[in-house]
């Protein structure tokens, strides 16, 4: 009976000794990789991640799409990305659940109003619907929050993006996997990366905990975990990682379809299909690799939730969680080969925005591999930038991370 059929949703292949491509890191970005390889023919692809799928940053952000940053080059690049992820349950036969619910980012002053219109006026030159709006429409959309002048921090205005909005994380990192898996790409997850072999100016193997594979390209997507990745082949990145925490509380009757964000206040909520309210803040302020949860970023991120919906004070919290980002200078992502070591591919300094990026960066840093020419919507994001003096600065519309 086919319901009760248990196919598995991707194979378990014997490592071979040669790969075209060796991806390492399975998350997002290196699964959507692999897919879009495969798309273009190139499936001799080993993707390899030292835990199971999507165990990284893949499997712990709160899941937020967007498009509505702040600068030229980051608008046209996610927007691709928000486009891509419109169309994901269609292309790869399995429901993303991904709910436009619309996406507002409130401003508790007078320049951090200043701020959104920047934004809004960047997001419309490029296409993107984004607009600043008032109170009483904010009110309109989500009727909970509290927009009087008791709070702190009253709520002045907000950037308010209707194509944003949540999706199921666990279910495109299957999605692309069991996708890439039926195209012919081989995943090996509990395999972990330990050296990278470079010879005449090229990367030449991997050596990994269950043997050495030869290979010409190597993609580093492995976000949190990318400069101790880097450091395999001799590269040190411009990246600092930093946990990033968030909770979940018990569900609740539907009251939020909107996704709310203030940098302000350090908080952003959303609701799930569920009913669950999910809740993130910003990074911690230290670097490290941990991923416990703290106390105190449960407090403070539920005491300025409740500036926000003092309707849900009785709530209570199911679990809270941790993962860790892996922040440039800049704020943006670092793509592309490396000058001088051939073969050697970043798909890294995701941050706190790496997942709703997963789709365009598998997409162009595919089209890399497989062309050998830098896609123009990748090129800004090049390591190079770091010493050419030309900073894609991000950090005005990364939510809540500074
Ligand atoms: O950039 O939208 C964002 C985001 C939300 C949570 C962490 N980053």
């Amino acid at each position: 009976m086919w319901w009760m059929r248990h196919d598995r949703m991707w194979n378990t292949r014997d490592l071979k000794d040669r790969y075209d491509v060796v991806i390492i890191g399975g998350g997002v970005h290196g699964l959507a990789t692999a897919y879009y390889l495969a798309k273009r023919g190139v499936t001799n692809v080993a993707v390899l991640d030292k835990g199971y799928l999507g165990g990284g940053a893949s499997g712990r952000n709160t899941a937020i799409i967007r498009s509505n940053y702040r600068t030229p080059e980051g608008v046209t690049f996610y927007d691709e990305s928000v486009k891509l992820y419109e169309q994901l349950s269609i292309e790869l036969g399995y429901n993303v659940f991904f709910s436009q619910q619309g996406h507002l980012s409130t401003a508790h002053t007078e320049s951090a109003i200043s701020g959104l219109q920047v934004r809004a006026e960047v997001n419309k030159l490029m296409g993107v619907d984004s607009r600043v709006i008032g109170p009483e429409e904010i009110k309109k959309l989500v009727p909970s929050i509290d927009i009087s002048t008791r709070p702190r921090y009253p709520i002045l205005a907000a950037l308010y993006h209707p194509p944003g909005g949540i999706i199921r994380h666990d279910a495109v990192v299957w999605a692309y996997a069991r996708e890439a898996d039926r195209l012919g790409i081989s995943i090996f997850p509990f395999t972990e990366a330990v050296s990278i072999g470079r010879s005449n100016g090229s990367v030449s193997s991997v050596q990994t905990s269950r043997g050495e594979i030869k290979t010409g390209t190597v993609v580093n997507a492995t976000a949190g975990f990318c400069s101790t990745v880097a450091k395999l082949a001799g590269i040190q990145l411009p990246v600092i990682t930093h946990p990033l925490q968030a909770f979940v509380t018990e569900p609740l009757t539907p009251f939020l379809d909107c996704v709310l964000v203030s940098a302000t206040l350090h908080v952003y909520v959303s609701q799930t299909d569920r009913g669950e309210l999910v809740i993130g803040s910003e990074i911690d302020p230290y670097s490290s690799y941990s991923t416990r949860s703290t106390l105190p970023f449960l407090e403070s991120t539920a005491s300025h939730t409740l500036e926000l919906f003092p309707c849900l004070r009785h709530v209570r919290v199911l679990r809270q969680w941790a993962g860790i980002c892996d922040m440039t200078p800049d704020y943006s992502p670092i793509m592309g080969e490396v000058p001088g070591i051939k073969g050697f591919i970043l798909d890294v300094g995701w941050g706190t925005y790496g997942f709703k990026a997963g789709p365009v960066a598998g997409k162009r840093i595919a089209e890399l591999i497989a062309t050998g020419k830098t896609p123009k919507v990748i090129e800004p994001f090049s390591i190079t930038r770091f010493w050419e003096d030309r900073l894609v600065g991000e950090k005005a519309a990364a939510a809540v991370s500074h």
